[in-house]
């Protein structure tokens, strides 16, 4: 599939040629002698000197797009986490060694170089982390596939911790400029906002037309998305809102200056910010307006695209367009897709909704029902009037059909409606507008069938489907983890690294018996762990002991990933060290991150406490060098870099049924940590893939879950009043044990008052259990680095290649 052109142009391709080159870009950047140059003016001639060779490629790539002779994949998703680029172009352009050896030579220090680029925080979270490397895959499998989502200019804030508690700041990544994007203002497209429809007959047909709407510029920004060492290039193209005309003139002439301003800064409000919660749906008019802002601009250009290619026609549209929804956020595309092929292109409604159904894929990512986006019907009706009219058509056939096909189930017929409730459900319009819907994980698609799902399950078996997520391991372990990816190229050969070929790691399953080996990989897991504290002590001020176990859990804060889980059995060690301050324990370190929704106040309060306790043990001489918390703030994509290479053990200890998949877990695996957690998510696949003995699992099944949660039967003060390390704790946190201002009434009620709703009490004992089975293992290293090899050698099928080939066999077809 790769694209090979002979006429690509390479200028820099030796080291001396690179070398002139770049040293030339510092001096143009700089306006000095190379002698003179700051870090930042190196990072620019850098990335300048990659952006013109991918330039060349990327060219080529458009050129052939445009033929369309390929199956075209077009990712929308309201948030892509992508991280800093400039490594990651020069490890897939193959100029890794060349680079690394030159800027060796001439004094420059490469990490500090790459520092110097603003991490772009335009996702919250997995959902937007898993687009980012799906991306990647798709250009290392050589697939047309790229991404249409929003240039936010502010990205998710940034996380100080300041008196134990989460401070938000603004994240500014646009500051200095950003050297890997393209604006294409020749490929602006108008947004249109509210107004009135008016319908007229022409040629017996009706029309409709959307007239006194407020119009909204969307200016495409498009950042090259390099394959790993091919010739393709894709795109991920991103929009940002811009007025219409840069000032409405008219209004300011006739003296009206502050209105004319309004104008510019409401639209330009559209592309300001990217919302921070993950998981929770809060109705407002901006994210809906956000929303429809990059489906519509982005299926303006590719429609437009498509009909120049197909003379004008958009005939046989969903055999060379494949538009996938990742989550509802972008499921205004139906309804959008179909006014464009019945209003704009004449399209008879059944032939434009089979054109529709076929061209369109949904991936759901939650079924925390908080997550769930409903809108309120008259917020939608007055900000699309057009759009809301073909959602109630779609809707008001749907039910129709169903009441044809199943008269005597019309309460079931009801409950699948799109609009119902005063709202817009936003997953049924996804669901009855694609021709695939699929989980994440087994166990997630498992869910949605049988539970989140069930009814349209029983109506459309077989447009539901299952890809379970996967990361891009040339990020996450051969860019992250050098050392390992040496040791592997050194003991199995290089052909793993081949894109789609990461399965045959499992050749490394005979040297998990191999001393020597197993040796090696011990050392690089060390000397990852004194580069992790060498970071936190520069950072944080904290001293690490690099020969304690760390355990990590790296992730949003949320009460259903249970990090007060993590503490509480923290608090429990320390309870243990102050009545023994010589207990047989093993060194431990736990290291936690992540970020909170501004506005989730139990979430932050977890980090408060987090925090708490970690100020506490770590200054308690009681503890020596046995136990340590570090909270790491500002969890980002570059901080992950640090931390999973790291990682010993890798916490996943979300409440059985509740994590879609998880893709830290997997990260965490390809490093060689070891998986403490509960059955949830692609942890069930990562136990399955290296065995029961290989993992550390714990905890209700989902099925119990489910079964206390629809039958009763759990009550949280049994299990407390059963066991007196919880009283123990529980108490400290609410008798002023971490000083008088630090109580955590909040948390000590959700646990004893409100039945903690995701029995962390209940899963408390077992955990303690499954965290000393852990640490005795540890005792023994020949037996850690084998059980750490095996989980590298399967950690293949977790590699968003493996991703992106089953999307390609079960949904998308491009082939
Ligand atoms: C965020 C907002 C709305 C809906 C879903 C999310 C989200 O981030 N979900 C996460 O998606 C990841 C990628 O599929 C999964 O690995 C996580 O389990 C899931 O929570």
């Amino acid at each position: 599939m790769a694209i090979t052109d002979k006429n690509t142009k390479h200028k820099v391709n030796t080291k001396e040629a690179f070398r002139k080159a770049f040293i030339k870009k510092v001096e143009e950047v700089s306006g000095e002698d190379f002698s003179e140059s700051t870090t930042r003016h190196q990072y620019e001639a850098l990335a300048e000197l990659v952006m013109e060779e991918i330039t060349a490629e990327w060219a080529v790539n458009n050129s052939r797009l445009h033929k369309m002779e390929e199956k075209q994949i077009y990712f929308f998703s309201i948030e892509f986490l992508i991280g800093r680029l400039l490594k990651a172009y020069v490890n897939n352009l193959g100029w890794d060694t060349m680079v690394e050896e030159t800027l060796n030579e001439l004094g420059v220090d490469y990490e500090a170089l790459q520092s110097e680029e603003h991490d772009p925080a335009l996702g919250n979270g997995g959902l937007g982390r898993l687009m980012a490397c799906f991306l990647d895959s798709t250009a290392a499998l050589g697939f047309p596939g790229h991404g249409n989502g929003i240039r936010y200019k502010y990205g998710l804030f940034e996380q100080k911790i300041i008196n134990n508690e989460q401070v938000e700041v603004a994240d500014i990544w646009l500051k200095n400029g950003y050297p890997f994007e393209i604006v294409k203002p020749d490929k602006a497209v108008v947004v249109k906002y509210n107004g009135d429809v008016r319908v007229e007959e022409v040629n017996g047909k009706m029309q409709f037309i959307h007239e006194n709407y407020d119009p909204v510029l969307a200016v495409p920004y498009d950042i090259p998305v390099k394959g790993y060492r091919n010739n393709t290039v894709n795109s991920l193209r991103l929009w940002s809102a811009k007025p219409v005309e840069d000032f409405d003139l008219s209004t300011f002439n006739q003296g009206h200056f502050l209105k004319a301003m309004q104008r510019k800064s409401e639209a330009e409000s559209i592309s300001q910010i990217l919302y921070p919660s993950d998981h929770g749906f809060e109705g407002k008019l901006l994210r809906l307006k956000q929303e429809y802002f990059f489906v519509c601009a982005g299926l303006k250009r590719i429609v437009r695209r498509y009909k120049k290619h197909n003379h004008g026609s958009m005939d046989g549209f969903p055999d060379k367009i494949c538009i996938h929804i990742n989550d509802t956020h972008p499921a205004l595309c139906v309804p959008e897709l179909m006014r464009i092929l019945v209003d704009e292109e004449g399209y008879d409604w059944d032939v434009a909704w089979d054109m529709t159904i076929k061209s369109i894929s949904f991936t759901n990512h939650t079924v925390l029902p908080e997550a769930l986006e409903k809108w309120p019907i008259d917020m939608v009706q007055k900000l699309l009037p057009r759009v809301y009219q073909i959602i109630e058509e779609i809707n008001r056939r749907f039910i129709n059909d169903m009441n044809w096909f199943y008269p005597d189930q019309v309460d079931r017929n009801y409950s699948m409606a799109i609009l119902k409730d005063g709202q817009v459900h936003m997953a049924h319009l996804a669901i009855i507008g694609s021709h695939s819907v699929n989980g994440v994980a087994e166990l997630h698609s498992k869910i949605l069938r049988e539970e989140t799902f069930r009814d349209f399950y029983a109506v459309f078996p077989d447009r539901f489907t299952s890809v379970t997520n996967g990361v891009t391991q040339r990020r996450f372990m051969m860019g992250s983890n050098p050392g390992l990816k040496t040791l592997l190229d050194d003991t199995i050969g290089t052909d793993w690294k081949k894109p789609g070929n990461m399965c045959s790691l499992e050749a490394l399953l005979p040297y998990a018996q191999d001393a020597a080996f197993c040796q090696k990989l011990g050392d690089i897991k060390h000397a990852n762990k004194e580069r992790l504290a060498k970071y936190i002590k520069e950072t944080q001020g904290i001293v690490l002991n690099p020969d304690s176990i760390f355990d990590v859990q790296v992730k949003r804060i949320h009460e259903y990933k249970r990090q007060l889980l993590n503490i509480l059995h923290v608090i429990l060690t320390y309870n243990q060290l102050r009545s023994n301050p010589n207990a047989d324990i093993v060194p431990k370190t736990y290291i936690l991150a992540g970020k909170a929704a501004p506005s989730y106040v139990y979430a932050k309060e977890v980090i408060r406490l987090i925090n708490v306790v970690a100020d506490r043990v770590n200054n308690d001489p009681l503890v020596k060098d046995k136990l340590k918390v570090v909270f790491v703030p500002n969890f980002n994509v570059s901080v992950a870099e640090i931390i999973y290479p790291a990682a010993e053990i890798s916490e996943q200890i979300s409440t059985a049924g509740k994590e879609a998949s998880g893709t830290g877990n997997m990260k965490f695996m390809m490093n060689g940590a070891l998986t403490l957690g509960t059955m949830d998510g692609a942890n069930v696949e990562i136990a399955e893939a290296v065995g029961m003995d290989n993992v550390f699992t714990f905890g209700l099944s989902d099925t119990e879950v489910y079964n206390y949660n629809t039958h009763g039967g759990y009550r949280s003060l049994e299990v407390y009043e059963s066991d007196s390390r919880l009283q123990e704790i529980l108490g400290q946190l609410i008798n002023g044990f971490f000083g008088e201002s630090a109580g955590f009434q909040m948390i000590y009620d959700s646990l004893l008052l409100h039945n903690d709703t995701y029995f962390v009490l209940k899963d408390f004992a077992p955990y303690v259990d499954i965290q000393d089975i852990a640490s005795n293992v540890y005792r023994d290293q020949k037996q850690w680095q084998k059980m750490s090899t095996i989980n590298i050698a399967h950690s293949g099928i977790f590699s968003s290649d493996r991703s992106i080939e089953d999307y390609e066999k079960r949904v998308w077809k491009v082939k």
